[in-house]
C-alpha cells in the first residue's frame, strides 16, 4: 500500500515539472529603460521552478538581484554580482518577493528599469494546475475503453485528491 505522503510527493513533483514556465521579462521589449515592469508583472503568476529570462544587448544593461531597500533606492551591489550575458536566466527557487534592477547609469532611478515580483510556492490548487500543463493527458481523451486512458484518468484523480490533502495539511 502506498502511503499518503508518497502520493503527495509524487503529486508535488508532477505538478512542479509540468507547470514550470519561462517568463521573458518585458516580452518583446526585453530588459530596457522606460518600460513599465510592474504593469508587465501584474497579470502574471510566478511559481517556484519558473524562470525569468532577461534579454538585452550585451553591455547596454545588466541585472542585479537586490532586496527591497536596494529596489526602492536603486542601490547597485558590487559589480561582480551583476548578470551580464544579455540572456540572463534566473530560476525562481524560493517563494516570496524578488527584486531586480539594472545597474547601468541611471537606468533604475531615471529609466524605471526595475522589476518586483512575488513568487508563489510550487504547489497549486488542482483547479489551476491543469490549465498550465503542457500537453498533459486529460480526461476528455477519446474514451474508447482504452486501459491507458482509464489509468491516466484515475492517476489524475489521485493527483488531484493528493494535492487537496496536501493543501489542507499545508494551510
Ligand atoms: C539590502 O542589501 C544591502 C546590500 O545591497 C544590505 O546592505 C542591506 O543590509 C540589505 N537590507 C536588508 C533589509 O536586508
Ligand atoms: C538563452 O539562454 C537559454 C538558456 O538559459 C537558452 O536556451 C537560449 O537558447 C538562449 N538564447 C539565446 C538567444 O542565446
Ligand atoms: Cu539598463
Amino acid at each position: 500500500m502506498v502511503s499518503n505522503s508518497a502520493i503527495i510527493l509524487v503529486a508535488v513533483a508532477f505538478f512542479s515539472v509540468i507547470s514550470a514556465k519561462d517568463f521573458m521579462v518585458g516580452d518583446n521589449k526585453g530588459w530596457t529603460i522606460n518600460f513599465d515592469y510592474q504593469a508587465w508583472a501584474q497579470d502574471k503568476e510566478f511559481y517556484v521552478g519558473d524562470k525569468l529570462v532577461f534579454r538585452y544587448p550585451v553591455g547596454v544593461h545588466n541585472v542585479f538581484k537586490v532586496n527591497g531597500t536596494g529596489f526602492q533606492n536603486c542601490i547597485k551591489p558590487a559589480l561582480s554580482e551583476a548578470l551580464i550575458t544579455g540572456n540572463d536566466t534566473i530560476v525562481l527557487a524560493t517563494p516570496g518577493r524578488k527584486w531586480y534592477i539594472c545597474g547601468v547609469g541611471q537606468h533604475c532611478a531615471a529609466g524605471g528599469q526595475k522589476l518586483l515580483i512575488v513568487v508563489n510556492p510550487a504547489v497549486m490548487s488542482p483547479s489551476v494546475a491543469p490549465s498550465r500543463s503542457l500537453g498533459a493527458p486529460t480526461q476528455d481523451l477519446p474514451a474508447t475503453g482504452s486501459a491507458n486512458g482509464i489509468a491516466l484518468a484515475s492517476f489524475q484523480s489521485i493527483m488531484a485528491v493528493a494535492l487537496a490533502i496536501f493543501l489542507v495539511i499545508a494551510v
